[in-house]
Formats: structure tokens, C-alpha cells, sequence
């Protein structure tokens, strides 16, 4: 079971690699750490288990989170309509994006930066990402808002990118003018 221990901050340089693609059929120890990265997700979100394991309640995990430098994500949110929306992402790609912006007003943070910093980080409001399941099917989704905000942070991580890099408070006035908080 993957716990807080498990996942690296923003000490370790390794969370500024870049992620590699990886190669179909995964590998039965690529197709564990898929499954643990999802069951850390929900675990952290239910209260007695997080509190049981001391884990951060999480909504989305990247591989390089927890030391493997592999383009593979993981996303577990519950939506307003109380759906679950629980899935593993492998070689994820945004193809297109809105022009229009969204930010989280409150700011963003991650379980791998353990102190909080303020600022805005600007996110498209709707994206199309491509990818592929866990065995290898082919996925074309769209997102929008908050799911489109987890889809991006967790993205980035792929590349390197934490939140943070995208805060830029001359820009916070325009920014806050032109685009959607939510
Ligand atoms: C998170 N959780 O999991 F608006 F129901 C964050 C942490 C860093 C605060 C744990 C989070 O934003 N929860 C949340 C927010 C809501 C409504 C709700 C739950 N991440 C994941 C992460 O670090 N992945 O690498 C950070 C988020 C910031 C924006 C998207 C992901
Ligand atoms: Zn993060």
C-alpha cells in the first residue's frame, strides 16, 4: 500500500524530470502501481482510513509522486452529483483546450509541496485529452472545470511542472479580469 512516505516533494529533483511514455502491455509491476495510486486516492478520501494511515486526502496522483518517472495518472474525485469518477490515465495528452481560463480562487496545492503558497494558477477551462486505459485502449475524453484543473496539475507533473511555476502575481489582476474562478 502506497503511503505519504511514498510520495517524494519538491526537494527531490527528480520531480523535475520528465516522465517517459511507457509501452504496451504494461508490465505487471506498471499495471500494480496503477492500481495502488487509485486505492491510495480512495483510502485518503475516506475519513476513517485517512485517519487510520495518516494520508492527505487526495484527488489526483502522478507516477513521479511516487519515484516512477512514467507518464501514467490516476484521478479519483466524487462530483456534485455524488458519481464517483475513478480512473487510470497511461500516456495522457491534451489535444485541444479552450481558449477561456479557469483558476481554483483559493489556489492550488499539492501533496507534494507540504507549505502553501499563495497565488492563482491559471488552468484551460475545458480540455480533450487522449490516452490509453491500463490495457491499452485507446481514449479520447473531455473535461471541464475542476475535472479539467486535476487533469492539467497532474499532467504537468509528467513534465516536470508543479503549480507553482505558473503563478505570476503582476499577471493575477488581468487574470482574475479574464477568467472563471471557481
Ligand atoms: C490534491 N486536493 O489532491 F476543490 F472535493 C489536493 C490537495 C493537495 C489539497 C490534497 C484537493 O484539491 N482536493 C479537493 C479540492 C476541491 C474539492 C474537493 C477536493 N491535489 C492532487 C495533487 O497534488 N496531485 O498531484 C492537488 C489538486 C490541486 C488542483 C488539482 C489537484
Ligand atoms: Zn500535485
Amino acid at each position: 500500500m502506497l503511503m505519504m512516505k511514498d510520495i517524494i516533494d519538491d526537494k527531490n529533483p527528480r520531480l523535475r524530470e520528465k516522465s517517459e511514455l511507457l509501452t504496451f502491455p504494461l508490465t505487471p509491476e506498471q499495471k500494480t502501481l496503477a492500481e495502488d495510486m487509485l486505492t491510495y486516492l480512495k483510502y485518503s478520501q475516506d475519513d476513517e482510513l485517512a485517519q487510520k494511515y495518516g494520508l492527505r486526502a487526495g484527488v489526483g496522483l502522478a507516477a513521479p509522486q511516487v519515484n516512477q518517472l512514467l507518464r501514467m495518472v490516476a484521478i479519483h474525485t466524487i462530483d456534485e452529483n455524488e458519481k464517483e469518477h475513478s480512473f487510470v490515465l497511461v500516456n495522457p495528452k491534451i489535444v485541444s483546450h479552450s481558449e477561456e481560463k479557469t483558476y481554483l480562487r483559493d489556489g492550488e496545492g499539492c501533496l507534494s509541496v507540504n507549505y502553501d503558497v499563495e497565488g492563482i494558477t491559471p488552468r484551460f477551462s475545458r480540455i480533450t485529452v487522449e490516452a490509453f486505459d491500463v490495457d491499452g485502449n485507446k481514449l479520447s475524453l473531455r473535461f471541464r472545470d475542476f475535472m479539467a484543473i486535476v487533469l492539467q496539475h497532474e499532467i504537468d507533473h509528467l513534465d516536470g511542472v508543479l503549480f507553482y511555476d505558473h503563478i505570476n502575481p503582476k499577471l493575477e489582476p488581468m487574470i482574475k479580469a479574464k477568467a472563471k474562478g471557481i
